[in-house]
């Protein structure tokens, strides 16, 4: 041991005051998230180390004590005495505010940075820390109590391998409780192990008992995959392209679907850029840039067309940006935008060239992939045509309410609903069984046009689609003009409601597809939903309950043993008398209702998968709680 006090030892004590004094500071709260955001600080470490290329696997244990250990196979600390400090390395790391970084050994920190204050934090925020060092043939350990060590390092034993552990105990005086949120934790790991390619992240709470393990051999390939898993692409593999620019590493894969919306991420130093940045407006620039070069070159494009805009070609695209740079500036008010201008450039060229050399290599799925943004490029055009003659010719003006509408007695438009109903013997089911105060009924008969396809004089003289938009009372038409009004719209709530099947589904994306087109305002205003009727009818004796998946299905037959158990399969509306179809799909006491969105495409991912999975009594909660997103219930 050392004799007396050093001035650094003055300043190791000052800085642990602070930290400990103003721990929101230096990992934003002491909730759950700061709790959370210990381990990420140490598992950011242990990946800066991987992606240096000197350890491919990262484990993380939560104890039954709450205490946390994170373990890696990379070099090891190093331990040896620093002559002009007469401190380890492992001691300097441990004890000081930002000393990550200088013992790195590599130019820059590659994970995390939005924090990035180190894993002296999380030590002074522990009620206990160690250290274990493997290397040289030998195992180190040095120990500390809120920050302070306890002793220094020392040799325990002997091992052939290398690598680090560090386990902690948060300090309980800090933090009011140890409770991890496993799912959290693991989404995250998940993340990280998407963005480091060829990285094993094991993740066990011996709580619980629960373990996962993350490996991605494709990196930010496998993740664009994965946001695809349930879409039909237009090319079976994402578009790969990589490239180290001065010091800036850029990745990007990208992978068009048959859909409408686009799901974009991009990351700096593995940190969600949900504001996106300089890195993404690079890509999309070269994005377009690149596919209008093409296309013209090849003459895709005919002369006398007009290029394909940003939004063209990015419909039904999937992308993942991950940058990796020294220094990155985060700004705005949740520092979730990347501010550094070089990065533009540094993307911009990367993925021009990168594209270029894709589409020139593979005509076939070059030739699909701007045949999607063409046909794209042409709806845009048909619906502002549309919305043109409207406006023009005043076409939806003055129009008396078609006949087949049922409205309701209600006055304000806020308190409205407009059922869309599929087929007119449904309808009539509907008509009955409604709440005839506040529900109007508008009954379809059989398949709506497909705008994306109609021309526009077509699509508007069109009998389902006239007295949809007659019944709406908004007109059809979007931005600048006067023909589209959301004021007036007459149901603040337009529900449609189709059968549970291949029929029912083709009609509700047809559906999808005008509002989308026509009519995106009802959409990002929250006004459209989708009812969710049951698809089964369970019954024993004289306890029946309707059922609205799959895998509820089998959970109450399970439950209810097979005896006097009757499972009765509901495929249309019409399977219903009025008063069910009120109890099941209409009331709005136990109703299901999805509300559509077109927005935030990865918190949709998660949710579905929440939806999907087994949980009942959340997922129904959930439903009537939240909006969810449309093109993610396999329309
Ligand atoms: C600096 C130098 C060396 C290793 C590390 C840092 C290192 C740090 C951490 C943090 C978590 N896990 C880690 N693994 C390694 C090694 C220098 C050398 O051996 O030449």
């Amino acid at each position: 041991m050392k004799q007396g006090y050093t001035a650094r030892d003055i300043q190791v004590l000052k800085e642990l005051e602070a930290v400990r004094l103003r721990p929101g500071m230096y990992i934003g709260s002491t909730d759950q998230r700061g709790l959370h955001h210990l381990i990420h600080e140490i598992v950011d470490n242990s990946i800066d180390e991987a992606m240096a290329g000197y350890c491919d696997r990262v484990t993380i244990i939560i104890h039954d004590d709450g205490s946390v250990t994170v373990t890696d196979n990379g070099r090891g600390i190093p331990v040896d005495i620093h002559h002009a400090t007469k401190i380890s390395a492992l001691e300097t790391v441990m004890t000081t505010l930002h000393a990550g970084a200088k013992f790195g050994g590599q130019s820059y920190k590659v994970c995390g940075g939005l924090h990035g204050v180190g894993a002296s934090v999380v030590n002074a925020l522990s009620s206990w820390f160690r250290v274990d060092v493997e290397r040289d043939g030998k195992i180190y350990r040095q120990e500390f109590r809120r920050g302070i060590p306890t002793n220094g390092v020392e040799m325990i034993g002997h091992s052939q391998q290398t690598g680090t552990t560090v386990t902690f105990l948060p300090d309980k005086d800090i933090f009011d409780k140890l409770d991890y949120d496993f799912n959290v934790l693991a989404q995250r790991f998940r993340e990280m192990a998407y963005l480091n390619k060829g990285i094993w992240i094991n993740f066990r709470d011996e709580r619980q008992d629960r373990e996962i393990s993350f490996y991605f051999q494709g990196g930010v390939v496998s993740f664009a995959q994965q946001i695809n898993r349930k879409r039909v692409v237009l090319h079976p593999k994402p578009i790969y392209i990589s490239k180290v620019i001065n010091s800036t590493t850029v990745e990007v894969a990208l992978q068009y679907n048959d859909r409408f919306t686009e799901s974009t991420f991009s990351f700096a130093n593995c940190i969600n850029t949900i504001d996106g940045g300089t890195h993404l407006t690079g890509f999309r620039t070269a994005l377009t840039r690149s596919l209008n070069d093409y296309a013209r070159q090849y003459k895709i494009i005919k002369e006398n067309e007009s290029n394909l805009a940003g939004e063209d070609v990015r419909e039904g695209l999937v992308a993942i940006i991950s940058v990796k740079l020294i220094d990155p500036q985060f700004e705005g008010q949740t520092k979730t935008r990347l501010g550094n201008s070089e990065l533009k450039t540094q993307v911009e060229s990367a993925v021009y060239e990168g594209l270029t050399y894709y589409l020139n290599e593979h005509p076939q799925e070059a030739r699909r992939i701007l045949e999607k943004c063409l046909t794209t490029a042409r709806a845009r055009e048909a619906a502002r045509k549309a919305r043109e003659l409207v406006n023009k010719k005043g076409l939806f003006e003055g129009n008396s309410l078609p006949g087949k509408l049922a409205d309701c007695s209600e006055k304000s438009p806020a308190n409205r609903e407009l059922y869309i109903v599929e087929g007119d013997s449904a309808g009539g089911s509907a008509k009955q069984g409604r709440d005839r105060g506040f529900q109007a009924i508008l009954p379809l008969k059989g398949k709506i046009l497909n705008v994306e396809k109609a021309r526009p004089e077509k699509m508007l003289s069109h009998d389902e689609i006239r007295a949809l938009i007659i019944a709406l009372g908004v007109g059809a038409g979007t931005g600048n003009g006067s023909e589209f009004d959301l004021a007036k719209l007459r149901y603040h709530r337009v529900i449609i409601m189709t059968d549970a099947d291949v029929d029912g589904s083709h009609i509700r994306t047809l559906l999808l597809t005008f509002f989308f087109r026509y009519m995106p305002e009802l959409i990002t205003n929250g006004h459209l939903y989708i009812a969710q009727p049951p698809l089964y009818r369970i019954k024993k004796g004289k306890e029946h309950h309707w059922i609205y998946s799959d895998g509820e299905k089998d959970k109450l037959t399970a439950k209810m043993g097979s005896k006097g158990v009757e499972v009765q399969r509901y495929k249309g509306l019409g399977e219903m008398n009025p008063q069910q179809l009120w109890e099941t799909t209409m009331d709005p006491e136990t109703r299901i209702i999805l509300q559509v969105n077109i927005k935030d495409a990865a918190k949709a991912d998660e949710i579905i998968d929440m939806l999907m999975g087994e949980a009942v009594p959340p997922r129904k909660a959930f439903i009537q709680a939240h909006a969810t997103q449309v093109r993610n219930l396999d329309v």
